[in-house]
């Protein structure tokens, strides 16, 4: 029979100085919000007087966080059980604020929807590039860890969640939020709500970025996996955009279809871009990465 052994009673202690002892240090001061102390009353007053097609737009911006949010606290589970198994401790107890992070913000967008009274059924705003990334890629990826947790499964779901669905997709889908918003004053509850969440996301997006880097150092061939998926999943991306516009170039806000082209695939350089930088880097290395360094604000 294995024997377990203990971490904590051991020489070795706890790795205080890692990336991931860091994010949880600042998980626990950043990421206790709570959800229902947001004030929406003047949310559910500008609701009430928005012409209909930004508030179209803006409900299909909710309803597709609102269910990428669902869909990330339900799918999660598999890589921490991959990690504890590990015995990667400091990883493990960063993961514990991650998922909790995940349901606040589930239930953040549903508080919203409740307030704003939009109670019907919005899974028509899931077009079908959505669906193909939440209905199905994400699960099946992050699904293949309950049977298999070599390198290249995990490196591959932390590319499709925490690089692509978290580091690309809801990146842009911030922005959009500000974009609609920011400038008129409009809907502030839900716009603070964003910010916190964009805070918290910043902290996934970092482990992920130091699991993959951590991936990358511990076998190099990895970096080409990623970088292949990352490349096939980008168009996707751009398809989503172009739904989210509905053949038009400009929409009520005035944003334009080409900006959010940019923004995503600026969002997209950047992730490639400090990934890269993993090549040739000692493993020391990396567990001494700066927040500032993964992207953590
Ligand atoms: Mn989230
Ligand atoms: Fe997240």
């Amino acid at each position: 029979m294995e024997q377990r052994k203990i971490i904590t009673t051991s020489e070795r202690g706890l790795q205080e100085e890692s990336l991931p002892f860091r994010l949880y240090q600042k998980a626990k001061k950043f990421g206790v919000w709570n959800p229902t102390d947001i004030d929406f009353s003047q949310d559910v007053e500008h609701w009430a007087i928005l012409p209909e097609e930004k508030k179209g737009e803006i409900l299909r911006l909710i309803s597709q966080f609102q269910a990428g949010e669902e869909a990330v606290t339900l799918d999660l589970l598999p890589l921490i059980m991959a990690i504890a198994k590990e015995g990667r401790l400091e990883e493990e107890m960063y993961l514990t604020t991650f998922l909790f992070e995940e349901a606040k913000h589930t239930e953040f967008f549903r508080l919203v929807l409740n307030a704003i009274g939009e109670k019907g059924d919005l899974s028509v705003h899931h077009t079908d590039t959505y669906k193909k990334i939440f209905y199905e890629i994400l699960p099946e990826t992050m699904n293949r860890l309950m049977t298999d947790q070599s390198p290249e499964a995990i490196a591959e779901a932390s590319t499709v969640y925490n690089m692509f669905v978290e580091g690309v997709l809801a990146e842009s889908g911030y922005y959009s939020f500000y974009r609609s918003l920011e400038a008129g004053g409009l809907m502030p509850g839900l716009l603070k709500g964003v910010g916190l969440l964009k805070r918290d996301e910043s902290r996934h997006i970092g482990y992920g970025t130091f699991l993959l880097q951590r991936l990358i150092c511990e076998h190099p061939h990895l970096y080409d996996q990623v970088s292949n998926r990352m490349n096939e999943l980008l168009p996707l991306a751009f398809m989503l955009n172009r739904e989210g516009f509905k053949g038009q170039e400009v929409n009520s806000s005035g944003a334009t279809l080409e900006d959010s082209m940019q923004f995503t695939q600026k969002q997209f350089n950047a992730r490639m871009e400090v990934l890269s930088r993993a090549k040739g880097r000692k493993i020391e290395e990396i567990y001494k990465l700066s927040e500032s360094e993964v992207g953590v604000i």
